[in-house]
């Protein structure tokens, strides 16, 4: 095949996109040439630990939002790819809210196996990308940034994987310019320690908020307190933890909120949330799009509905991560094998979008938004040959984390689900979450007794 496709990103999802490309190869199907290009110096995407913040060592924006002591916030058996089990992996099966070192592992473990890592330009940033009407083809522009060298190349197709909780949304409040404390956005969060006996002050109410204030509650900060712009979070949570209405003002290190009480604060970390960021893309190739399930402009949640040689992976909101990735790499591979047709007329790609949106709208709450991306997954992994699995279990792993969490949001690490790929169940973890201030993989592996009791179980 004569076919190019540039893939941007090497994290999860540009991972997905090489392995899928990759199993067609495995089972003698002519694939096109692919050019992965990664603008750090490994893959991984968010789960590559980094301990920069603001510019990396080329002065390029650090990617990286995660943070040391990271641990899965959902069950790993809602994420686990269809084709590489956990235990596949690691030999055993582990419990289920894996560390970030561990996920990394096992994300890593796949595509060395699948030998995909020759199709990556590490270190090379993407720039720019074109598309010209005439030749039908898209020319990237990308700097190499180890030899400081920027060139471009022509492809038929360009799928951007490049991640969208990169670039923080980060709001002003009146007074922020001269607090007397710390303010960063949970995109610059790195380690908890550094807020040991320390007062600090959260906006937002979603995962960050709740992880990050987790995070430094577990590793001994003073205080947490915790401002909501629309609701509060309302889980039961630990005496020093409160939760308060929106924050109007800071004065020295005062904050004044919205029902006219006030607190004083070491540091604000603004857990406000991303921006979808595409600096390397013009108007008409750049999509526009809240954090939602259903994204603007993309039918089947991937083909671009104004180029439709265009496509993005994993723009959406996400309760299914990993395995959801999967289902688009390989939709989007037989897309560009001439497997699956996407209709000509944009007026159908469009159609596609607003049912999505309006479905998505229809939901009640959260089991709703669940059950949704649920049958998103499975609508893309019906038309493709990527190995079908129980979508309604992991659902219903989905659901139990979240009665979990409603029970002991301290303690909802500690409970193990059945994986829905091998049908073990997980054993629960040696440790209590937040007892285990031991985050390295060697510490989170050390599980075999129980794990021979679960699988007897
Ligand atoms: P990313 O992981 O962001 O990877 C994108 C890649 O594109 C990066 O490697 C980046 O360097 C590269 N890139 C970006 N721009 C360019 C460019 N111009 N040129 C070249 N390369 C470029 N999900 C879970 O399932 N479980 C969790 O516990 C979980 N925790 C999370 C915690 C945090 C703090 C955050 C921010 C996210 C978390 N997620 C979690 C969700 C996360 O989005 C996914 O797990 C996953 O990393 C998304 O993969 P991706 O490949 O789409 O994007
Ligand atoms: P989310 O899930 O996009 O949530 C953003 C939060 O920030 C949300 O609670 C918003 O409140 C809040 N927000 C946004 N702007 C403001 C302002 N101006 N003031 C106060 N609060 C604000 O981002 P997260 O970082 O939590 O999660 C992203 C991913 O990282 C997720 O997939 C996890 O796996 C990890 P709102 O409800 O709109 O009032």
């Amino acid at each position: 095949m004569t076919k190019r496709v540039a893939i941007i990103g090497a994290g999860p999802s540009g991972l997905a996109q090489l392995r899928a490309f990759q199993s067609a190869a495995k089972k003698g199907e002519d694939i096109p040439e692919l050019v992965c290009f990664e603008k750090q110096a490994n893959w991984g995407g968010l789960w590559n630990y980094t301990w920069r913040t603001g510019v990396d060592e080329h002065g390029e924006p650090v990617h990286g939002s995660m943070y040391r002591y990271l641990w899965s916030n959902g069950p790993k058996e809602g994420l686990e790819f269809a084709d590489y089990s956990f235990e596949e992996h690691f030999g055993k099966q582990i419990a289920s809210y894996p560390p970030r070192a561990v996920l990394f592992d096992y994300i890593e473990g796949r595509v060395k196996k699948a030998g995909v890592r020759d199709w990556i330009r590490f270190s090379t940033t993407v720039r720019n990308v074109t598309y010209d009407e005439a030749t039908k083809k898209f020319t990237v522009t990308v700097h190499d940034l180890v030899n400081d060298h920027v060139y471009s190349e022509e492809f038929d197709n360009v799928i951007v994987a490049s991640g969208h909780f990169s670039t923080p949304n980060v709001p002003y409040y009146p007074g922020f310019d001269t607090f007397n404390g710390r303010i960063l956005h949970a995109h610059d969060f790195r380690d908890a320690r550094e807020f040991i006996d320390k007062d600090i002050l959260i906006l937002g109410t979603s995962y960050s908020a709740e992880d990050i204030g987790s995070q430094c509650w577990k590793y001994g900060c003073k205080s947490v307190t915790v401002a909501h712009r629309t609701a509060p979070m309302g889980f039961k949570w630990p005496s020093n933890w409160k939760e308060v209405p929106a924050l109007v003002k800071v004065e020295g290190r005062t904050a004044t909120f919205k029902d006219g009480t006030t607190g004083d604060f070491d540091a604000i970390i603004l857990c406000t949330g991303y921006k979808h960021h595409f600096p390397f893309l013009p108007d008409d190739l750049r999509l526009k799009t809240a954090n939602r399930l259903a994204t603007a402009d993309l039918y089947k949640g991937v083909v671009w509905v104004h180029n439709p040689k265009l496509f993005y992976l994993g723009m959406q909101d996400q309760w299914f991560t990993f395995n959801m990735f999967d289902a688009q790499a390989w939709w989007v591979r037989d897309v560009i094998l001439g497997r699956i047709e996407v209709p000509a007329d944009k007026a159908t790609l469009l159609a596609d979008v607003e049912k999505r949106v309006a479905d998505e709208d229809a939901g009640k709450d959260a089991h709703d938004a669940i059950h949704y991306q649920g049958d998103y997954v499975k609508e893309l992994i019906a038309e493709t040959d990527y190995p079908s699995f129980d979508v309604e279990g992991a659902c219903q792993a989905f659901f139990e984390w979240k009665d979990h969490k409603k029970q002991d949001i301290m303690g909802f690490r500690n409970n193990s689900y059945r994986s829905v790929i091998t049908g073990t169940m997980a054993p629960l973890h040696h440790t209590p979450w937040k007892d285990a201030l031991d985050d390295s993989m060697e510490s989170y592996l050390q599980n075999e007794v129980n794990a021979a009791v679960a699988k007897t179980a």
